[in-house]
């Protein structure tokens, strides 16, 4: 039975149960109408409690379901039969009421949760609306504007904030179901009439919600941009205000029926399965237990240790932090805590939580100190030698048990491990910049890494917030490596004849937060001109390279930290602003190398800098570093900020064909040489026609 229906005294209680999340699938739909019609039916009934089992609500329509064709009876039709009872309905909340599940949730009469509750309206995130009644009754419970917020982000709230906006009635302190049905029960007791949403009207007094309305749409435009589902989100909520409930919420049915077929929607349904794909690593399932992770160490204090360490100290986790000299640890803290203090003045965090966080960062004295931690993660200097002797350091001191990482961004872990005894304890744990903002966690696992290591590594992405994603080593192991043909591309069309600004914008357009040139002068021309000379020695004679960024280099134009990099800089502002010195250097760049500029147009630009990548992913594929095209989607999903309605680069190439892909990166190939070699995976996909997906 995928809803239960038992009886404590006079009191039906409902219990869903379809796990893993007690999605709203058919049977669970037909199951509540079912269960509501023989309670209300039952004159030895008063009232019915409608519960979950397990650590879930219900959190909302089945998203496996979307796509195939709808089968009755409708969400919809299942919670106005719950509204319309004449005994009242209590929800009871365990864990999440997300989705449908909050919709349904919106159709009781009254809704009590726990500690652990979590209700939201997330549609957006998956490129629909909420479909099911939430935009009309939401409102109508808690008033215009909290009601907007909460379906404009997406973001669910948790049991203290949904109690205080009158979401939840009432928090149970003891066992859940036990309070619901004594909830009940005094409802029938004390006759509490019984509040009907959808026949309530929505508070407006005083409201100027046009206003309201234009300002959230002004905000998403920003926040969102190019994204359609949060914009519908206001349409519906419009109607919701102007017209009558059963109208307004036909008008959303009919706005979801779009969405749901939607490219972008299609897209953020495949980064939803695909975040929870990249969890999983075939040879490693839930008998392999993560190692205790209570305490922590970083080895250098620069930006990335910096970074890494305030992850540790967000997530309560006590970490120490090594420097090798007094200065630069105390120059690392200070970074720290006024990265703290940013936070505080930007509201984000209060002064406790700061006090609480920086009372978690403890400088070590030196390498001694570190013998009791669980884990540590060197954040040290970019250089193979410098690496090899922390970690025969760390070898001597860590306890046998410890996790020993490395945040290295392309050196070879193996070789890394190789400075050890216990290369089986090495892993890489590569953090993105910002380390305490950006969400991957690109876990590169070596040839020796333990399996236990690799999931101890997954459970501290999951404690720290972050998306862990497991992958091979190579030089610059996926993210960095198929991202690196972008910059690559990007550098060439410069020399060509376009201009940064031109290039950056084609991409912006495309929905990426900066174009490459922009991400350079945040990441500092210098930090690249240094990569470059690692590889100097490898680079073959005959292979393409573009000089530009090095002339900029060399004019000390270093990027946003010395106000002039690809673009030039405001004091004090982050504006990329064209400036003709640059324009110059590029002009006498394309001399120098004898290349006759041409004009170059958005699309040749968008598919040079694009299928770069996207070939680049599909040799790593081939080489089995990266396990799924979807975790490398994943990985430019929260390590670049690619466009999540665009799924990813790997999917954006299934939706344009891989035949059409394969044909064009063939053709750079003819024109522009080696580095344009199609990958044979590329080819062997287009010529069977099939894509990316699932491979
Ligand atoms: N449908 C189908 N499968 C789902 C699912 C869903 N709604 N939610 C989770 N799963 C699967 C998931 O793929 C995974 O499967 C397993 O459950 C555990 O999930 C009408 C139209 C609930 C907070 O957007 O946010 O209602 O990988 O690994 O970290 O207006 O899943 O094991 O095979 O994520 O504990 C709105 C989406 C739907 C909620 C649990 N609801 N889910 O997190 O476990 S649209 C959502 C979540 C809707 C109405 C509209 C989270 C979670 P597998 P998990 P978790």
């Amino acid at each position: 039975m995928t809803v239960g229906y038992a009886q404590h005294g006079a009191i039906a209680v409902l219990t869903v149960d379809n796990p893993p999340v007690n999605a709203l699938s058919v049977a669970v739909r037909q199951g509540l109408i079912d269960g509501i019609r023989r309670a209300v039916g039952d004159p030895a009934i008063t009232a019915i409690v409608l519960i979950g089992q397990g650590k879930t609500f219900i959190a909302g329509a089945d998203i496996r379901e979307f796509g195939k064709k709808p089968q009755p009876p409708r969400l919809t039709a299942a919670i106005a039969e719950i509204e319309a009872s004449p005994k009242p309905v209590v929800a009871a909340i365990e864990g999440v009421a997300l989705g449908g599940g909050l919709e349904v949730a919106l159709g009781c009469h009254f809704r009590i949760g726990t500690k652990r509750s979590q209700v939201g309206l997330p549609e957006v995130k998956i490129g629909i609306v909420p479909g099911a009644g939430g935009i009309e009754r939401l409102p109508r419970l808690i008033g215009l504007e909290p009601a907007l917020k909460m379906m404009v982000s997406g973001d669910p709230a948790r049991a203290d904030k949904a109690l205080a906006l009158g979401i939840l009635d009432a928090i149970a302190e003891g066992e859940l179901l036990t309070e619901a049905v004594a909830f009940a029960e005094r409802a029938v007791a004390a006759k509490t009439p019984i509040r009907r949403l959808s026949q309530s009207k929505i508070a407006l007094d005083g409201v100027d919600w046009r206003a309201l309305l234009a300002t959230a749409r002004a905000g998403i435009a920003r926040s969102n941009r190019g994204q359609i589902s949060p914009q519908r989100v206001i349409d519906c909520v419009e109607n919701a205000i102007t017209l009558p409930f059963d109208q307004a919420l036909g008008e959303t049915v009919r706005i979801i029926g779009e969405l749901i077929p939607s490219e972008q929607a299609k897209a953020l349904r495949y980064a939803f399965f695909a975040e929870r794909e990249a969890g999983k690593v075939p040879d490693i399932d839930k008998t392999v237990a993560a190692r205790k992770l209570r305490s922590a160490a970083v080895i250098g204090a620069g930006t990335m240790g910096g970074g890494i360490a305030m992850c540790f100290a967000d997530a309560g986790i006590p970490v120490l932090v090594l420097e090798n000299s007094a200065e630069a640890l105390d120059k690392g803290l200070a970074r720290i805590e006024q990265n703290y203090q940013d936070m505080v003045q930007k509201g984000r965090i209060r002064a406790e939580d700061k006090a609480r966080r920086m009372g978690l960062i403890a400088k070590a004295a030196g390498y001694d100190d570190l013998g009791d931690v669980d884990i540590v993660i060197e954040a040290a200097f970019e250089e193979m030698a410098v690496k090899k002797e922390v970690f025969a350091r760390l070898d001597q001191v860590c306890k046998p048990e410890a996790v020993v990482a490395t945040n290295t961004s392309y050196l070879d872990i193996d070789e890394i491990a190789a400075a050890t005894k216990r290369p089986e304890s090495v892993i890489g744990l590569h953090f993105f910049s910002p380390a305490n903002v950006m969400r991957l966690l690109e876990i590169v696992r070596g040839a020796k890494t333990a399996k236990d290591i690799v999931a101890t590594a997954q459970a501290l992405a999951r404690m720290i917030g972050k998306v862990g994603v497991v992958c091979g080593v190579c030089h610059g192991f996926v993210a960095n490596r198929s991202r690196g043909p972008l910059t690559r591309e990007a550098s060439f069309l410069v020399d060509e004849g376009a201009l940064p600004q031109q290039v950056d914008k084609v991409l912006y357009d495309f929905g990426m937060a900066m174009g490459p040139f922009a991400v350079g002068d945040v990441a500092g021309i210098d930090v690249g001109w240094r990569a470059r000379r690692a590889l100097d020695a490898t680079r073959p004679r005959d292979q393409r390279y573009s000089p530009t960024a090095d002339r900029l280099y060399e004019l000390g134009r270093y990027g946003q930290k010395t106000g002039k990099g690809w673009y030039r800089y405001e004091k004090g502002s982050r504006a990329a602003l064209p400036d003709p010195e640059v324009e110059a250097v590029i002009l006498q760049s394309s001399r120098d190398q004898g290349i006759a500029r041409r004009t170059i147009g958005d699309d040749e630009i968008l598919a040079r800098c694009l299928y770069a990548a996207i070939n680049e992913g599909a040799k790593i594929l081939d080489e089995k570093i990266a396990l799924r095209a979807s975790d490398i989607d994943i990985m430019w999903l929260y390590g670049f900020a690619f466009p999540r309605w665009r799924g990813g680069p790997m999917y954006h190439a299934d939706t344009v064909g891989l035949k059409r892909v394969y044909e064009t990166v063939r053709g750079f190939h003819k024109t522009h040489g080696a580095l344009w070699t199609p990958s044979p995976l590329l080819q062997r996909l287009a010529e069977s026609g099939k894509s990316f997906t699932g491979i």
